[in-house]
């Protein structure tokens, strides 16, 4: 009776730190303001540069970034400041106009479509 017991509590240890690992790994998707190959190279960059970010991927016909993180060190509102730190919006954040201003011509959303 009490080897059952034991066992039974491993089991529920167990089970608890894969449903707690589970949690911890999120995925997001963000729409970004990106318009080429390069703000898909900054953007990706610039996201998984941010601690606890394990993947980022950037659609560029779609311009938006799926992203893997862990929650339990970072959240979907440090990922958008990351974004628009990189002169890029990220859904309802805005693109930091210092970091915009650096971007090539191509990239600017202003742009988009005029260079090609
Ligand atoms: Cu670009």
């Amino acid at each position: 009776m009490k080897k059952l017991t034991l066992s039974s509590i491993v089991a529920v240890l167990v089970f608890f730190n894969i449903t707690v690992k589970a949690q911890t790994s999120s995925e997001i998707k963000i729409t970004t303001s990106s318009v080429c190959k390069m703000c898909k190279k900054t953007i990706d960059k610039a996201i998984t540069a941010e601690k606890g970010v394990s993947k980022s991927s950037l659609d560029v016909p779609t311009k938006v970034v799926t992203v893997t993180y862990d929650a339990a060190i970072t959240n979907p509102d440090k990922i958008r400041l990351a974004i628009s730190n990189a002169g890029y919006d990220a859904d309802a954040v805005k693109a930091n106009p210092k970091a915009y201003k650096k971007l090539d011509d191509c990239c600017k959303k202003e742009n988009e479509g005029k260079m090609e």
